[in-house]
C-alpha cells in the first residue's frame, strides 16, 4: 500500500533486552513499514549494566553496508531513522549516508533522535556535541531530543513550556520542520512538546502534551518513542498534533503492560 514505507535504521542491537533496532524495528514493521536495520553496535546487553560485551560497527564497516546495497540499487528509502551514536567518525558517515540516500531519493525523510544525554548528563563523548548542532541539526527532518538535549542544541536553558517551544523555533530556523522534545521535566510534570513549521520562515503549529508519570524506570524508552514518532507522522504527515498522541499512548500502553508485570523490559525500582 502506498501509506507505507521503506525505513532505513542504523542503531544499537542488544542480544537481551530492547533498545536501539530492537525497540524501533519490530513496532515499525507492526505499522507497515518495510525496514531494514544496520547494527551499529552488537552488545550483550545494555550499557546500563554493570558491565557488556560485543562489538562496535566503525564509519567504514557503515560504508561498506551501504556500498554492497548501492551495487545491487537497493539505497532507495523514504526514511532515514538513527539514535545512539557513539563517536565522531561514526556520525560524520551517516552524513555521508543522509546525503547518498538524499541523491537517489530526494523526498528522504530524516528522522533524528540526537541522543547525547540526559537529566544533565552527557553520555557521548563532548565533540559530537557541536557535530549534532552544526552538521545533523540542519539536515534532520525531524528531531526527537529530549530537554536535556533541545539545551545542548540551542544553547538554551529549558525550565518552562515556553522555554521549550523556544528552543523549538530555534531548532526549525536551524533546518528541521518536525521537532518533538519528547520529555521535558517542569514543575513535577512530565510534557512532550511538538512543534510543525509547515512553511519556513512562517511561525509553527506547536502543542503540549501531559504525560502521565509511570513510577518505573524504563531503558529502550526514547528508542521506541521516536520509532512511532516516524511511523505515526507519516501516517499523518500534516497533524503532529495527532501522530504524537498516539505515540504517547502506545508507549504508555507498552510501558504500563511491562511494568505491572516485571518484564525484562526494563529495570522496575519503585
Ligand atoms: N517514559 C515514558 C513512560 C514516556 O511516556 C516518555 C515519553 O513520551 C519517555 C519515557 C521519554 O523517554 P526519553 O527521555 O528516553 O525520550
Ligand atoms: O536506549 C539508548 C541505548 C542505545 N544503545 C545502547 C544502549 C542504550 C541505553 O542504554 O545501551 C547500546
Amino acid at each position: 500500500p502506498s501509506e507505507t514505507g521503506r525505513v532505513l535504521s542504523i542503531q544499537s542491537h542488544t542480544v537481551q533486552g530492547y533498545v536501539g533496532n530492537k525497540s524501533a524495528v519490530f513496532p515499525l514493521q507492526l505499522l507497515g513499514y518495510d525496514v531494514d536495520p544496520i547494527n551499529s553496535v552488537q552488545f550483550s546487553n545494555h550499557t546500563g549494566y554493570p558491565s557488556f560485551r560485543g562489538q562496535v560497527l566503525d564509519g567504514e564497516q557503515l560504508w561498506d553496508l551501504i556500498e554492497g546495497l548501492a551495487a545491487n540499487d537497493l539505497l532507495f528509502y523514504t526514511h532515514l531513522l538513527t539514535g545512539y551514536i557513539g563517536s565522531v567518525s561514526f556520525l560524520n558517515t551517516i552524513l555521508k549516508v543522509v546525503e547518498r540516500l538524499r541523491s537517489i531519493n530526494p523526498a528522504l525523510i530524516y528522522v533524528c533522535d540526537p541522543v547525547m544525554g540526559d537529566e544533565g548528563k552527557l553520555y557521548v563523548p563532548q565533540e559530537l556535541v557541536s557535530v549534532h548542532r552544526e552538521k545533523v541539526v540542519p539536515v534532520a527532518s525531524m528531531l526527537t531530543p529530549n530537554q536535556f538535549e533541545a539545551e545542548l542544541l540551542t544553547g538554551l536553558r529549558i525550565t518552562s513550556e515556553q522555554d521549550g517551544l523556544a528552543a523549538c523555533n530555534i531548532l526549525h530556523a536551524a533546518g528541521p520542520p518536525k521537532v518533538v522534545i519528547t520529555s521535558m521535566q517542569i514543575a513535577d510534570k512530565l510534557l512532550l512538546i511538538g512543534s510543525h513549521q509547515k512553511k519556513k520562515g512562517h511561525p509553527p503549529e506547536q502543542f503540549k502534551i501531559v504525560i502521565p508519570k509511570i513510577p518505573a524506570y524504563f531503558t529502550g524508552t526514547g528508542d521506541l518513542m521516536t520509532a512511532l514518532l516516524l511511523g505515526w507522522s507519516n501516517k499523518y504527515p500534516d497533524n503532529l498534533e495527532r501522530a504524537s498522541e498516539i505515540a504517547v499512548s502506545s508507549l504508555q500502553v507498552i510501558c504500563l503492560s511491562y511494568s505491572t508485570i516485571a518484564f525484562p523490559f526494563c529495570f522496575y525500582i519503585s
